[in-house]
């Protein structure tokens, strides 16, 4: 019998993290405000999200700490920050973080609301955001096997949902980034088909789960993660959580999503974190938590099975990938 004896030798280089990302002191000083950030009540986190000139790393205050957050470790706040996708600023991990703080501008900012509701307007984003913000602390699954734990601060998007009044024929919610090839310079190249476009089902979209973020680390969205809105769908892969969104559209037919469009025998609808269905050009059965040396094992809906396997409990997930 033969027992293969893990050692440093198999891991290929392309595996071992960047140092940069492997440790840094900002981490350990982030964690620690973090738990005063959260205990801080008082003033309104959105007042400070409702001001034209408010940055990019500016601290909300005011943050309560919701439901569903894991306890492992935060990933760096210099890793979430700078280890990115967001083809509108480039295809590699690094640009988005040198371009997006210089060419997006993130206020003022609106979200067209249409279709299938009784409430459709073009709303002002300071009209979207509630007075509570939550802090809720997501695993982060790429379908690139790479993944993150990332301390959001946003809102429900239920909450949002149910003011727009969806009528019956809303069975799918579709979500739009926006185009402005000035301000997202990717988009002067055909690498997608712009705009970046994402889709729930409604009951996904309504899950208390799903969220749309404003924050992170206790402080505003910067413009690679997505400002200033971006969808946070934990237990799907990283490609559902559409960033910088100015339309929120109500349909009854399943709407179609980027990056199915671009590859559909890659990228599916559903994108439910699976470790039984492998992505056709690799395994999805392992992951590399950025910072991390090993590979761990990949969770089924990334952890979250037991707030969301309800909802496809009659579907085969290999059809439905
Ligand atoms: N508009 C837009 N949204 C996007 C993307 C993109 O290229 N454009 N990339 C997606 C992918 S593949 C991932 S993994 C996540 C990455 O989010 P993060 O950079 O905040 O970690 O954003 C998703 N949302
Ligand atoms: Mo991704």
């Amino acid at each position: 019998m033969l027992i293969k004896i893990k050692t440093n030798l198999d891991i290929p280089s392309s595996e071992i993290t960047d140092k940069k990302l492997y440790l840094n002191r900002r981490e350990f000083i982030r964690a620690a405000s973090m738990a005063a950030v959260t205990a801080a009540s008082g003033s309104l986190g959105s007042d400070l999200l409702m001001s034209d000139t408010v940055q990019a790393g500016e601290k909300l205050e005011g943050v309560v700490k919701g439901p569903y957050s894991t306890d492992e470790k935060p990933t760096s706040y210099t890793a979430i920050t700078t280890y990115n996708n967001f083809y509108e600023f480039g295809t590699d991990k690094e640009s988005p973080a040198e371009i997006a703080p210089k060419t997006l501008k993130p206020r003022p900012w609106s979200v067209a609301v249409e279709g299938e509701i009784n409430k459709p307007a073009v709303y002002h984003l300071e009209d979207l955001i509630p007075k509570t913000l939550e802090e809720r602390v997501y695993r982060h699954r790429c379908v690139e096997a790479w993944s993150m734990v990332i301390p959001w601060v946003g809102f429900p998007l239920a909450d949002l949902i149910k003011r727009f009044e969806p009528t019956s024929k809303a069975k799918f919610v579709e979500f739009t980034t926006l185009y402005d090839p000035e301000q997202m310079p990717g988009q002067k190249r055909a690498i997608l088909k712009w705009p970046y476009v994402e889709g729930l089902r409604m009951d996904e979209a309504m899950n208390p789960l799903t969220i749309l973020a404003v924050g992170l680390y206790g402080e505003v969205l910067p413009n690679q993660n997505g400002a200033p809105l971006r969808l946070v769908v934990p237990w799907k892969y990283g490609f559902k959580s559409i960033k910088s969104i100015v339309k929120i559209r109500f349909v009854e037919e399943q709407p179609m999503n980027t990056w199915a469009l671009a590859a559909p025998d890659e990228y599916g609808f559903y994108a439910n974190v699976n470790p039984e269905v492998d992505h056709p050009r690799w395994s999805q059965a392992r992951e590399r938590r950025v910072g991390e040396f090993f590979k761990r094992k990949t969770l089924m809906f990334n952890g979250y099975a037991e707030q969301v396997a309800h909802m496809y409990a009659n579907m085969d997930l290999r059809t439905y990938f």
